[in-house]
């Protein structure tokens, strides 16, 4: 049985959380109090943190690794396109996800100033005109095909509160609609609100 280190309020965790819900897998879900990690997890999770999986024999962390490892492990049904040069390309935006839009929300977050947070939010604005500009007839980002790229950008559904006034595209919203209305997005009850 698969066992999966989750806590509800990470929207990493969240994505490993859509990922399995998408391939209809059943697992153990075990709530980990980030102020308080059992000294289970520490040996499941290198890196201390939350989404981390256990299958089989393996332990694994990094939401984008664990996603991957899963289409791979239960291939049914596909989360990745077959070529080479589309799976290259469904990684550079899962990449671009991690490295630029998941700092820019948490700097909208965390920022002290009013200058700071306004800053954040325009960064986040023109990181997402970029996703805009990719997403073609749809209805997901590599056409008809549903991947682990709208799987990625699922915690912006979740957190669409804390973008409300930016300057998004409407197809990047509209994109997201889609991605939080999905029935395996709906049965993952998305995010608890963040504590203070
Ligand atoms: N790059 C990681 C980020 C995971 C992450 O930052 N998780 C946070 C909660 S949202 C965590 O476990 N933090 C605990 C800690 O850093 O001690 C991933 O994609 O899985």
């Amino acid at each position: 049985m698969i066992k999966l280190y989750s806590a509800q309020r990470c929207p990493y965790a969240l994505r490993t959380r859509l990922a399995l819900q998408e391939k209809g897998l059943d697992y153990e879900h075990v709530e980990i109090d980030l102020r308080n990690k059992p000294a289970e997890f520490a040996r499941i999770s290198r890196y201390g943190k939350v989404p981390a999986l256990f299958d089989g024999d393996r332990s694994l962390y990094e939401s984008s690794i664990i996603n991957e490892y899963l289409d791979e492990q239960y291939p049914e049904p596909p989360l990745m396109p077959e070529a080479p040069g589309d799976r290259a390309y469904a990684r550079i935006w899962i990449d671009f996800a991690n490295t630029r839009l998941m700092p820019a929300s948490a700097r909208i977050a965390s920022a002290k100033t009013e200058d700071d947070k306004r800053a954040a939010r325009d960064t986040f604005g023109e990181h997402m005109a970029m996703v805009g500009g990719e997403l073609g007839d749809g209805p997901w980002l590599l056409g008809t095909r549903y991947s682990l790229v709208e799987v990625t950008y699922a915690p912006f559904y979740a957190r669409k509160e804390r973008y409300r006034g930016i300057d998004i595209p409407d197809n990047v919203l509209a994109w997201l609609q889609r991605i939080g209305e999905r029935p395996a997005y709906v049965r993952t009850g998305g995010l608890e609100p963040r504590k203070a």
